[in-house]
């Protein structure tokens, strides 16, 4: 095992590794940017280095200032976290050229999942269910491009190879408007991510936004801890997660998660690992995958007792997975909800000093977050600035957890979006379970002020 890791990320989830280390036994190094002296966790660490100015670009972004934190402070194996650095193919392998231990998958996984069409056409080889559409990327004739939709089916959608999360897509509903819609999407791909390849897919009109999570080892073990549903979201931001997905029949989820199982195993994928799918009538299919540690981990936590974090610690300095499938159970019911620091219905940041914090608590109640009174959130990096996760026997037992956690938080001197929390967690629809991918944009829609 690993003596000392350097833990490159910066809030919650920089606390939540911190955590992991320490129950491990291991040195976590913490890197912090100007911005983040102050934080907690690095505070709380045996050892911080500070590895340069608030902007990202500059600190958290800076592979050359990382990787010199790493050799200086002779950390072993570097955790990226979720965002900044945690899916760029070139960071992971430029951390092994530098002899450490990248914990994630290996440099060639997070590239081909990168590239959503190679990572679609390696789901397709390895039987997962994909949305019906063009096989591989677009090609430039104007001719094939309308045969292809026209076999696919209006409407259709156009999506960049190097998108991803939203980014980089155009619906199109008609033959008049494909080919340039195509022409379009491709310009904006080539300047956006230095990759104009485009490839189509049936447009599905209203998903819900379901996910697997599984684990991989270096010796071809892998299991899947179900599922959580994501589709509580605005402009690609979701804002709470829950898991099980409610409605969605257990042997179905089986029969997908064994196909991410085979995958991973067929790709000699390593670490956690999350195929994001989409859910319409009682039909899965694979969108992208993620290579990282999701927000969101915790539900799946919850539901399993599995400890993600601690997991691919031990599955990147070479154990293997210490459970097997069998002994996976999904018990109960668990809920997130991000705190975000922005105002709950207009969503413009709202950075600051937080003049009071106060954590709920009580059975089936986790908080993550690096936030204390007196802390200050930083302007230059995304809102969010904690997580209440809860979990039950039922999922009404988990939202009445949530009810009561949510009604016992006090934050002061900041805008947070807990007001909506506490309206979703009463809403009849989000109540009775199964709102797809659009709900929340409709409802803020008629719920505004
Ligand atoms: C889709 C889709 C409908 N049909 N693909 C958006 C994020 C990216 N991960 C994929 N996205 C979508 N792909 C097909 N074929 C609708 C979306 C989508 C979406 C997906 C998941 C969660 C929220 C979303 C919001 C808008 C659109």
């Amino acid at each position: 095992m690993f003596k000392k890791i350097l833990v490159a990320n910066r809030g919650e989830i920089a606390l939540r590794i911190q955590r992991a280390c320490r129950e491990l036994g291991i040195k976590a190094v913490m890197v912090y940017s100007e911005a983040d002296r102050e934080a907690k966790y690095v505070k709380l660490a045996e050892e911080a280095v500070c590895i340069g100015p608030a902007p990202s670009a500059l600190s958290y972004l800076n592979m050359p200032a990382i990787i010199s934190a790493a050799e200086v402070t002779d950390a072993e194996a570097i955790h990226p976290g979720y965002g900044f650095l945690s899916e760029n193919a070139d960071f992971a392998e430029r951390v092994e050229k530098s002899g450490f231990q990248f914990i994630g998958p290996t440099p060639e996984s997070i590239r081909i999942m990168g590239d959503k069409v190679s990572a679609k056409q390696a789901m397709i080889k390895a039987g997962v269910p994909c949305v019906p559409g063009s096989e591989g990327e677009l090609p430039d004739d104007p001719v094939q491009i309308r045969r292809i939709a026209k076999a696919v089916g209006y409407p259709v959608i156009i999506k960049a190879a190097g998108g991803g999360g939203g980014r980089g897509m155009r619906v199109v509903h008609t033959e008049a408007a494909l080919v340039n819609a195509v022409a379009m999407t491709k310009a904006e791909a080539g300047a956006a991510f230095g990759n104009p390849a485009v490839y189509m897919e049936k447009f599905l009109q209203n998903p819900r936004h379901i996910e697997i999570q599984i684990l991989a080892d270096k010796h071809k073990n892998a299991v899947y801890l179900g599922e959580r549903d994501c589709s509580m979201q605005r402009r690609h931001q979701k804002i709470l997660e829950e898991a099980p997905a409610p409605g969605i029949p257990r042997k179905l989820i089986e029969r997908v998660g064994e196909r991410c199982v085979a995958a991973c195993k067929k790709i000699g994928y390593r670490g956690a690992g999350t195929f994001e799918f989409l859910y319409e009538d009682g039909e899965f299919y694979f969108i992208e995958m993620n290579t990282r540690v999701q927000v969101e981990h915790p539900v799946t936590e919850m539901i399993t007792g599995v400890d993600i974090v601690k997991t691919q610690i031990m599955v990147a300095a070479g154990e293997r997975l210490p459970f097997t499938q069998r002994q996976i159970e999904i018990r109960g019911h668990a809920i997130e909800c991000r705190v975000n620091a922005e105002d709950p219905y207009k969503f413009i940041p709202s950075p600051g000093r937080v003049t009071m914090w106060h954590a709920p608590g009580g059975p089936g109640v986790r908080v993550d977050s690096h936030v204390y009174t007196n802390y200050f959130v930083p302007p230059n990096y995304d809102s969010m600035v904690g997580k209440i996760i809860v979990h039950g026997d039922t999922r009404e037992q988990a939202m009445a957890r949530m009810r009561t956690a949510l009604g016992e938080t006090v934050v002061e001197g900041i805008n947070t979006n807990i007001p909506l929390h506490r309206e979703l967690m009463v809403d009849a629809k989000f109540m009775a379970g199964g709102t797809n991918i659009h709900y929340l944009e409709e409802w803020l829609d008629q719920h505004k002020r």
